[in-house]
């Protein structure tokens, strides 16, 4: 099959999908493969941290030279995916995008759910890919696994009374708006958390959200990131941010 590249192309995308990676050297070129074959649709922006594993050589190698839609934004440090979401909004939003999407690039995130959340693009501010509403699915987790994610789920749901059901879900579709109006580099968190704080921002900021249901696959190569750390940061933030929320009602 023959793969068109849009670098021939004089309209330039509206919509970027942003990939933060760290040790991703085993899925990176699969996955830009398979998202180049839709290069009419959208730029991808790789954010990554300076990969031990050589990530942002293979994306610059192979892609950034040869296509105008794969850029890179090359971090010095391992600084989480919160961080790299915000550095990766800031640069993209200097730029003519009006849609920022949020995508693993593990192959958890699927390009045919991509595609059924894009259609929402232009109602919504905030578009979630939910595991957690009928129709979404998570494959290939432990039981233990998918039990801290539901608890995570329901837990910030009842805390900070919000009618979300996925809020931890990192496949998202942002609008320009939405991004601009919630100081989303103000957040501080960076894990799971960060997914949970931006949530609450653009329920805040009274944004139109619109769960999607999708299904999502634990990845087959290279390793999680996930760690105790980014555990308890979800649970202080929940904690916390529930604490100030009572304190203000009061
Ligand atoms: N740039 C950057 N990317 C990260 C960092 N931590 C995780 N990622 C990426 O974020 C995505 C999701 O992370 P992953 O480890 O798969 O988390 P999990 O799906 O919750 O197990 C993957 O594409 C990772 O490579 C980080 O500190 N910096
Ligand atoms: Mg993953």
């Amino acid at each position: 099959m023959m793969v068109t590249k849009t670098h021939t192309k004089n309209i330039p995308n509206d919509i970027v999908v942003i990939i933060p990676t760290y040790n991703e050297s085993t899925n990176i070129s699969t996955l830009l493969d398979k998202l180049s074959m839709a290069h009419e649709v959208f730029d991808i922006l790789i954010v990554d941290d300076n990969s031990p594993d050589g990530t942002s050589k293979i994306v610059e190698e192979n892609y950034v030279r040869n296509l105008k839609t794969i850029h890179l934004l090359k971090r010095d440090q391992k600084l989480g995916l919160g961080s790299a979401y915000r550095d990766g909004f800031k640069w993209a939003l200097k730029k003519k995008y009006q849609h920022f999407v949020e995508m693993d690039g593990d192959f958890s995130h699927t390009f045919d759910d991509l595609m059924h959340m894009l259609t929402f693009k232009d109602k919504y501010d905030l578009i979630i890919g939910s595991r957690y509403i009928e129709g979404g699915k998570t494959e290939g987790w432990s039981r233990s696994r998918k039990l801290l994610s539901v608890v995570a789920n329901f837990v910030a749901k009842l805390l900070l009374g919000i009618k979300v059901n996925d809020m931890t879900s990192g496949f998202r579709i942002y609008s320009r708006d939405c991004l601009e109006d919630i100081n989303y580099y103000d957040t501080k968190s960076n894990g799971y958390a960060f997914q949970i704080e931006m949530t609450l921002l653009a329920c805040m900021n009274k944004k139109l959200i619109k769960e999607v249901p999708i299904t999502f696959y634990e990845r087959d190569l290279g390793e999680s990131k996930m760690s105790k750390d980014i555990v308890l940061e979800a649970v202080k933030f929940l904690i916390f941010t529930k604490f100030k929320k009572t304190k203000n009602d009061k």
